[in-house]
């Protein structure tokens, strides 16, 4: 529709056709009003049914909520109308007839269950509240990649389709490629670290990673987005920084550029940026605060993975975002460093929001012999991942970096109770479609 005008750019005097869904029809005897939505907006439709063609009048009113339609005419003040402006139609098209029973209510009077939204999203984004988060999604992943490009990196998209896997053998989706033996990608991890002894040197990649997850938590996808960082020539420390400054550049790009958004979702009044440094915890003080708040059944000791409520205890005892660095090496990945004076000690942080992991990241192990010595005490097999461990024999300049979790940043930053309500269509383990 090329003379199609955006209702919230319909300025009195103008004769317009605005084009959008049926929201609300107000039939008050001698006079009606349709409320009609489209993306910018709402706008009120008067019917005067003593003085307009009784045809124009019925259509508009006999429509069922949530129909497709268009209308024409011009547009006056109206200071008692929603938006302070109305359209007196000369002409009224119904585009596209909705039936009156709808799965769920668009305009929000009606609460649905997750699930149902989740298999009608189409009607589900129709809500302000449900389309912000979206809006917000968008202007988010645009702060994150203008923040790496200022920071002369080169956006990458690698494979998703993969013979190996690196983020532990239980989490792979196994699929079949041709006869031949496949899985999903669980993270881009060996291809960015390929990437930066290649002339790119610094990358980033926005992009799916899929984790065959055995439990359905609120904050677990089985297909998630994975923002990535990797660069040749900065250690785990400089990294560190990256991911902060790309984490305050995302809440600050919110902040200015998403404030309809924010009020949609009832978070204009509370909603902050992150200002000062994040703090950065070594392990061995995560676990001894851990253990001095006494949230714990039992204490956790040196080499133990932090429990879900151990980081709710500790996120909650900081009360803002934070890094925890200096991993046992025994539970962080092959490619993550050891500590040059201590090899019990590794490279590796988490970024963490209070309530739960953001990030992963570290400095990587670029030498070869200790990269394939690695494997071997992993208990991972090293010709299987010759195409990546040959490379290290080249040239492989030292480097570091991350990967932030798409999903658990918006999450976190509007206190979303699922995770599912950051994905357009989640993938978990009962929903598969739509
Ligand atoms: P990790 O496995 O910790 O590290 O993943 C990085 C971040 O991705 C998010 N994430 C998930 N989000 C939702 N559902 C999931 N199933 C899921 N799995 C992971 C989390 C997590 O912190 N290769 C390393 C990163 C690196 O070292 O550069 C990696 O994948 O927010």
């Amino acid at each position: 529709m090329r003379n199609r005008t955006y209702t919230a750019d319909a300025e009195p005097g103008d004769t317009v056709t605005v084009a959008g869904w049926v929201h609300e029809v107000r039939d008050l005897g001698g006079i009606a009003f349709l409320i009609l939505r489209d993306t910018s907006g709402k706008i009120q439709v008067k019917f005067e049914k003593d003085e307009m063609d009784d045809d124009l009048v019925e259509t508009g009113l006999g429509v069922h909520r949530e129909s497709v339609i268009s209308v024409t005419g011009e547009v006056a003040e109206e200071p008692r109308a929603p938006t302070g402006v109305e359209v007196t139609p000369e002409s009224l098209d119904v585009i596209a007839e909705a039936e009156a029973q709808l799965p769920l209510d668009p305009s929000g009077k009606v609460d649905a269950e997750l699930s149902t939204r989740l298999d009608n999203r189409t009607l589900d984004l129709r809500k302000d509240e449900v389309k912000a988060i979206f809006e917000i999604r968008a202007e988010v992943q645009r702060a994150v990649r203008d923040e790496f490009r200022n920071l002369r990196a080169t956006e990458i998209n690698t494979p998703k389709i993969v013979a190996t896997g690196t983020e532990g053998g239980t989490e792979l989706f196994p699929i079949t490629y041709f006869g031949q033996e496949a899985f999903m990608n669980q993270s881009p991890q060996l291809f960015k670290q390929l990437m930066v002894g290649s002339g790119l040197e610094r990358v980033f990649e926005v992009g799916p990673i899929f984790r065959a997850e055995e439990h359905n938590t609120p904050r677990h996808l089985n297909e998630a987005t994975s923002i990535d960082f990797e660069s040749a020539f900065i250690d785990h420390t400089e990294a560190m920084d990256v991911c902060e400054a790309v984490v305050k550049a995302a809440y600050e790009a919110v902040e200015e550029n998403c404030q309809d958004e924010l009020e949609a979702l009832g978070l204009a009044e509370e909603f902050e940026a992150p200002s000062g440094e994040f703090p950065r915890l070594t392990y061995e003080e995560a676990i001894q605060r851990i253990n001095a708040t006494g949230e714990l059944d039992e204490q956790l000791v040196w080499g133990d993975d932090l429990p879900t409520e151990g980081e709710k205890a500790l996120g909650e005892d900081v009360g803002e975002h934070y890094f925890i660095t200096d991993w046992p090496s025994e539970i962080k990945p092959f490619y993550i460093k050891d500590h040059d004076d201590d090899e019990t000690l590794s490279t590796g942080f988490d970024m963490m929001h209070p309530n739960m992991e953001l990030v992963s990241g570290g400095q990587r192990e670029h030498r070869f012999d200790h990269l394939v010595a690695g494997f071997e005490q992993q208990g991972l097999d090293p010709d299987a991942f010759e195409y990546y461990t040959k490379m290290f024999k080249y040239g492989m300049p030292p480097h570091a970096g991350f990967g932030l979790g798409g999903e658990r940043l918006i999450m976190t930053m509007l206190g979303l109770e699922n995770i599912r309500e950051a994905v357009l269509f989640p993938r978990d383990r009962q929903r598969l479609s739509p």
